[in-house]
């Protein structure tokens, strides 16, 4: 129930609305301002219920301060979720650009102690939109003046962390090692495009056989079943779809011997992290390794960064990760603990 959810959250401020005449249920969470507004994207789709949508945005929120916090970014953290009365790609255009007109309300009314961007359903143009219609919001297409989708520098990250991750697990490159990337999205197939020019075999999945069949084409990729994928194989394994993927069952026997991409709060519970490291299995925690698209729109919208001064900062999430592995070492605690004990160790100090 919503009451469990909100009772349980240790975050700041959680609102929500209903608009009757698309249908749509908004819930915005802002997780902590303690390092600056609130920021976070705007994920649409479609939800069992309202409750659903209101734990899904107020768990992705407390992420994003995590990952503000552990990239030295000054914003906190917080999430958007629209849910949907439809799959987004069934919606009119007319339904879609009233939902967004009543976004730019919501947005409006937080009056910037909430800034949102791209995620899961929603992309540059939308964010075109939201600003036009004085909403608070990172990631505008180069069209309009923004710095476009932070997708490319998520990817970048992801496969920084990648390269991170396999060195921890005693292995150097990529060449003729399995990696399976699940979702061929903005960032997933970025991500495959990249391991596939190094030279990994490319085991990839979708629940959009177009996509697939991309992949398949284009990079030579092997491609499974979606209902498959966490009972094959893999050297590395890059979640890049949605999240709660891995419970602690899953933890338990996921064939890989390194998890790294993009999915944000892809384990279901941080116990889950524990029994990967039992394992042996090295884990990026996600808020670590997908931290490039908020150092893209932060850098490029809130510090004036220019392109090249983003990439460099995103090549610095294999020195964090360095850190979150020793530390995880060194205490016999989870890398997920680890990449949470530093960066709360940051939000204290910034109290
Ligand atoms: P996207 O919406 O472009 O791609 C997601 C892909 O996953 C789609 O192709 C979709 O069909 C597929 N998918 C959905 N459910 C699936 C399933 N059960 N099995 C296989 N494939 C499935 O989203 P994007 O931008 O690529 O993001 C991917 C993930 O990374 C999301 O969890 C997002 O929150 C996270 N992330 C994205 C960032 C960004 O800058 N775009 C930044 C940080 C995290
Ligand atoms: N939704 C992306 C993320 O989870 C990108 C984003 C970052 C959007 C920061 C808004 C603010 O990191
Ligand atoms: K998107």
């Amino acid at each position: 129930s919503i009451d469990k959810v909100i009772g349980e959250w240790d975050g700041q401020l959680s609102c929500s609305r209903y608009d009757e005449a698309s249908g749509a249920f908004f819930t915005i969470a802002l997780h902590s301002l303690r390092l600056g507004p609130a920021a976070g994207g705007t994920r649409a789709m479609q939800y069992v219920g309202h409750d659903t949508a209101v734990d899904d945005a107020t768990r992705l929120a407390g992420a994003m301060t995590l990952k503000m916090a552990i990239a030295g970014l000054p914003m906190g953290g917080g999430k958007s979720v629209i849910a949907l009365p439809a799959p987004r790609h069934v919606l009119t255009e007319g339904q879609w650009q009233r939902i967004l007109e009543i976004h730019a309300e919501n947005l409006r009314a937080l009056n910037g102690s909430y800034w949102t961007g791209p995620d899961v359903g929603t992309a540059s143009v939308d964010m075109d939109v939201l600003h036009a219609a004085g909403g608070y919001a990172f990631g505008r297409s180069e069209e309009a003046g923004g710095p476009g989708s932070s997708a490319p520098e998520t990817a970048h990250g992801v496969h920084v962390a990648i390269h991170a991750s396999i060195r921890e697990a005693g292995f150097d490159d990529l060449s003729g090692r399995r990696v399976l990337v699940q979702g061929l999205g903005a960032v997933g197939y970025d991500v495959a495009a990249r391991v596939a020019a190094e030279g990994a075999h490319v085991i990839a999945t979708d629940v959009d056989p177009i996509r697939c069949e991309r992949a398949r084409t284009e990079l030579d990729a092997e491609i499974v079943a979606p209902r498959d994928v966490l009972s094959t194989p893999s050297d590395v394994f890059v979640p890049c779809a949605t999240g709660n993927v891995v419970d602690d069952a899953v933890a338990g026997t996921l064939p890989t011997q390194v998890v790294a991409g993009a999915a944000n709060n892809l384990l279901a519970r941080a116990t889950a992290a524990d029994a990967l490291a039992r394992r042996g299995v090295v884990l990026a925690p996600d808020f670590v390794a997908n931290g490039g698209g908020a150092i893209h729109l932060v850098g490029r919208e809130v510090l004036g960064w220019s392109a090249d001064q983003v990439a460099a900062h995103v090549e610095g999430i294999e020195g964090t990760l360095k850190e979150v592995f020793d530390l995880a070492r060194s205490e016999r605690i989870s890398t997920e603990h680890a990449a949470r004990r530093l960066a709360s160790e940051r939000l204290r100090i910034h109290v």
